[in-house]
């Protein structure tokens, strides 16, 4: 049986990895912070067989004694500081956790494992390490669609952040000869997805408008383009990176991009409505530094990871605004 480390268990692709880790056969541990997290008890009313160890992506000792305690042969960095808005306002901190705590987690495992510099070239370390790249990374971007070698150009300190996490992971695979391995992995969402995103922010005030609760939605850019896609079939790709023989960098997405306004469009005709009669644009959610476009070329991840998406953009639009209506359905919150 096999172990695996995930930072950032309970966000939405923690979740998704660890039950899919679990449905393997994995032992799976996470790494939980802060005192009385409140996200502790969902977590551990959905998934009970994962066993939670405290540290935190912004202490190293933590971070070594979870992976000397744990010692798993699967590490999965998916913590972060995520909400691209939260970063202009948080620099500093976001550099710190997004950025440098990728560091500080290939450090914790270097240390553990004993591995130094020197003999570049030759695979030491028995642990193997996945980081969550991002393509926000591209940002203004150079070419469409992007792929592994496309220049980066990040908009926000969380791109910028996510720069020096991608390239660290390069680093030590390269200084260290460490399985350390980066997935690009594009907008991907689900029922799970933070309200604070713009789908599930969508999905949600689409739901809550049907049911009565809600009259209108207020909304920034709706030109941006993203490439969405559904996260359970992205920790799929995670896991794959981590059995191939060489560690490597992948472009995760499906290949297709849709503008907010689709996405939006999409949402409300589901349950009949007209978005014109609900939308309206706040100032506030405009970004000082907007990514217009974002595509995936998966080429490289379908041809040596077998890879590909299940769920298309209509069916993850509609996922969402069902397990909306049923969530908001059950709230006892009054209109
Ligand atoms: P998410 O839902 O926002 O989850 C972020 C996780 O990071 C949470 O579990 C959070 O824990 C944890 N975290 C934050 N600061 C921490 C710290 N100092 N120490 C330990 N844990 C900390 O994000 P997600 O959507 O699942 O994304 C997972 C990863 O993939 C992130 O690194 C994100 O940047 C990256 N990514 C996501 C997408 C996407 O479309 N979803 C695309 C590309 C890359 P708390 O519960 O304690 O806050
Ligand atoms: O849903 P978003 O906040 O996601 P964003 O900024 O693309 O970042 C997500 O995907 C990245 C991968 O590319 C991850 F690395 C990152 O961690 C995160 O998961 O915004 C998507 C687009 C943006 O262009 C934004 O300007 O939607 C536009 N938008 C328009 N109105 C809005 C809103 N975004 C939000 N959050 N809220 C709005 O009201």
């Amino acid at each position: 049986m096999k172990t695996a480390l995930i930072t950032g268990i309970t966000g939405q692709d923690g979740m998704y990895l660890a039950e899919y880790l679990l449905g393997l056969g994995y032992r799976v541990c996470g790494v939980i912070r802060g005192q009385n997290n409140p996200k502790r008890e969902r977590l551990e009313a959905l998934l009970p067989d994962v066993e939670l160890i405290e540290a935190d992506l912004l202490d190293q000792g933590s971070l070594v004694s979870a992976v000397s305690r744990v010692a798993p042969d699967e590490v999965y960095n998916l913590a972060a500081i995520s909400f691209v808005p939260v970063s202009w306002n948080q620099a500093e901190l976001t550099g710190e956790i997004t950025g440098l705590g990728v560091l500080r987690v290939l450090e914790a495992i270097r240390i553990v494992e004993g591995v130094s510099a020197g003999t570049s070239g030759s695979s030491r370390g028995r642990i193997r390490f996945y980081q969550a790249s991002s393509s926000e990374m591209f940002g203004k971007v150079r070419e469409t669609p992007q792929n592994e070698r496309t220049p980066f150009h990040p908009r926000s300190p969380y791109g910028v952040a996510k720069v020096y996490g991608h390239y660290i992971t390069v680093n030590y695979r390269e200084s260290y000869g460490m399985h350390a391995s980066s997935g690009i992995l594009f907008n991907h969402e689900s029922p799970r997805r933070g309200l604070e995103f713009v789908t599930r922010k969508i999905t949600n005030g689409v739901a809550r408008i049907k049911l009565g609760k809600q009259r209108e939605l207020a909304l920034g850019n709706l030109d941006a383009r993203r490439d969405w896609g559904f996260a359970g079939d992205y920790v799929k790709a995670m896991h794959l990176m981590l059995q191939q023989d060489e560690p490597d960098d992948y472009v995760v997405g499906t290949g297709v991009a849709h503008s907010v306004r689709e996405f939006v469009e999409a949402a409300f005709s589901y349950v009949g409505l007209d978005w014109r009669e609900h939308v309206r644009i706040d100032p506030r959610f405009v970004r000082p530094a907007e990514v217009e476009t974002l595509t995936a070329d998966p080429r490289k991840a379908r041809e040596k990871l077998g890879w590909e998406p299940t769920t298309t953009f209509e069916e993850l639009v509609r996922m969402m605004v069902d397990a909306d209506l049923a969530f908001e359905a059950s709230r006892h919150s009054s209109p």
